[in-house]
């Protein structure tokens, strides 16, 4: 039987399924991207709420692109739906309670979106929507005007496909029909989320209406977060296992995480806000330092360990932990060429270094080495070159930095170290099978793939240090494969 609300008294009786009365419940936030993340962590934050402070922060959920059976699914189960916690094989579950609608513009058409984020109840219009829903260029954090949403949402304003276009089509109308807007909260990987979704806003804005633009600029808020919790796309077998967990209840849509949940929110909201500080959260007022330290420790030496942990044979995260090599490596990156790049003050850098580790060998979660090394051309620019340009300012070391930068250029094209094919997933993967394809495996690879202006900044590219490192690295990859060449790196370092 598929979870709804009658049955859900058929789960097993170690499940916390809602304590409070959904009905209760209001709709007065409208998320976009209901993917695996945010099912278990915005979502987890309001239902601690709503169960512990009687808070009415509820969901509707939107997703724009894709994505439109796990809304047909969420419908299908009254929006309930589980979250199981992970650590080895220990799980604890939780049935979620504060999503009450959702909505797909493909099944229910874009302007049952829009008219949903006319609501004057709705606060606050968040969204996880992967670096690639912003249409932006890392190099300059501008919006990439030649993105193909975007030129269509330009000339047909009305029937946006992007998410720039969308809320800029959602507050215009607010706008004309006199209702306050709502605040914009980013909770996707970027640095300065909130900055980024900013620009790519008003850029959007100003294109159509100066008038608007200014309008959005004096009365909308766009507070950057810093968001984390690691919650691996399902696998077959991970879904096996929560299944085993839910009785004779079948729930499409669960997800499963680690135990670990943290977020800190610049308190900058123009519409109200739930009290999320009482589920754990921190509201500060410059969230820059803790984003920096969580993409470049935790994201940068994950996109290090994918990398190279796939070139090298290994599926997941906790397969790589398991070589010391990779976990000396790992750790070196963060405490001696991540950590001295932070602004950070109070926080135990080598401590949060070695829980990172820990979260990193949690054997319950199934996080694919393939998934984390995907959008590379969005990802490496805040995990691994904002670093790199600091310690070239600085003349210290960066060897795994431009280690983890040649192991990018190595997956990208396309063969791992057992000369499988490797099936690489970027916006950009045209362009870089083109780059790939036009150059000879050596120093003019390197080269090419080093012209892609959109990632590598001008300074980066004129540096020879830099390209001479990574092209050494490069070139040590297609000799002696990664795992070599990182035993060879943690010897020169005595690790
Ligand atoms: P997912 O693949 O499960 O979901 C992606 C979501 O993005 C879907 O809802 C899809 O509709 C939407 N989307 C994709 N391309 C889009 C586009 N061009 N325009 C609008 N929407 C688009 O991924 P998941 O795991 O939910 O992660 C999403 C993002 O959340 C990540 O990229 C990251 O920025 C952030 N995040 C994820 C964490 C994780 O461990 N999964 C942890 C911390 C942050
Ligand atoms: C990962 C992140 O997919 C990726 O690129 O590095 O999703 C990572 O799991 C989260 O940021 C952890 O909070």
């Amino acid at each position: 039987m598929q979870l709804s609300t009658n049955n859900l008294n058929q789960l097993p009786a170690t499940i916390k399924v809602p304590s409070y009365d959904r009905e209760q419940v209001k709709v007065k936030m409208l998320h976009l991207g209901f993917g695996a993340f945010h099912r278990a962590h915005q979502a987890i934050f309001a239902d601690i709420l709503a169960t512990e402070q009687q808070s009415d922060w509820g969901f509707c959920e939107v997703n724009l692109v894709g994505g439109e059976q796990q809304i047909e699914d969420l419908l299908a189960q009254d929006c309930l739906y589980n979250v199981v916690e992970m650590q080895g094989d220990n799980w604890q579950t939780r049935t979620v309670g504060v999503v009450k609608e959702a909505l797909h513009p493909t099944i229910h058409g874009i302007d049952a979106v829009i008219n949903r984020m006319l609501d004057p109840n709705i606060a606050i219009v968040s969204m996880t929507v992967t670096e690639k829903g912003y249409c932006y260029v890392p190099a300059t954090g501008s919006i990439d005007f030649a993105n193909p949403a975007i030129a269509h949402d330009l000339a047909s304003p009305n029937t946006p496909k992007s998410l720039p276009g969308l809320i800029v089509e959602a507050l215009k109308r607010r706008k004309v029909l006199g209702i306050a807007p709502f605040t914009v909260m980013s909770c996707d990987n970027m640095p300065e989320n909130g900055h980024i979704t900013k620009n790519v806003i008003l850029a959007m804005a100003a294109k159509q209406d100066i008038a608007l633009a200014n309008w959005i600029e004096a009365n909308v808020t766009f507070p950057s977060t810093m968001v984390d919790r690691i919650v691996p796309a399902m696998t077959p077998d991970t879904a096996e296992k929560i299944q085993s967990q839910l009785g004779p209840v079948v729930d499409k849509v669960a997800i499963a995480c680690e135990p670990f949940r943290q977020w800190v929110i610049e308190d900058n909201f123009v519409a109200g806000r739930p009290e999320w500080e009482k589920a754990g959260a921190q509201l500060v007022t410059d969230v820059v330092p803790f984003e920096e330290m969580k993409l470049r420790m935790l994201n940068g030496s994950h996109s290090f360990l994918a990398y190279l942990g796939y070139l090298a044979g290994y599926q997941y995260i906790n397969e790589c932990m398991q070589d010391s090599a990779y976990e000396k490596a790992a750790y070196h990156l963060m405490v001696n060429e991540q950590a001295p790049t932070l602004s950070i003050k109070n926080v135990d850098l080598p401590a949060y270094a070695n829980a990172l580790i820990e979260r990193f060998k949690n054997t319950g979660l199934k996080h694919r080495t393939w998934q984390i090394a995907m959008d590379g051309t969005l990802k490496l620019s805040q995990r691994l070159l904002d670093s790199i340009q600091i310690h070239l300012k600085n003349g210290q070391s960066f060897d795994y930095l431009a280690l983890a930068v040649a192991g990018w250029m190595r997956y990208v094209s396309g063969k791992d170290d057992h000369g499988a094919e490797i099936q690489v997933s970027d916006p950009q993967a045209v362009k870089l099978a083109e780059l790939v394809a036009n150059s000879t495996d050596d120093e003019s690879r390197v080269r090419a793939l080093l012209s892609l202006n959109s990632l590598f900044t001008e300074e980066l590219v004129n540096n020879s240090l830099f390209t001479e490192k990574v092209t050494a690295f490069y070139l040590s990859l297609r000799d002696n494969g990664a795992k070599k060449t990182i035993e060879a790196l943690n010897h020169q370092h005595t690790l």
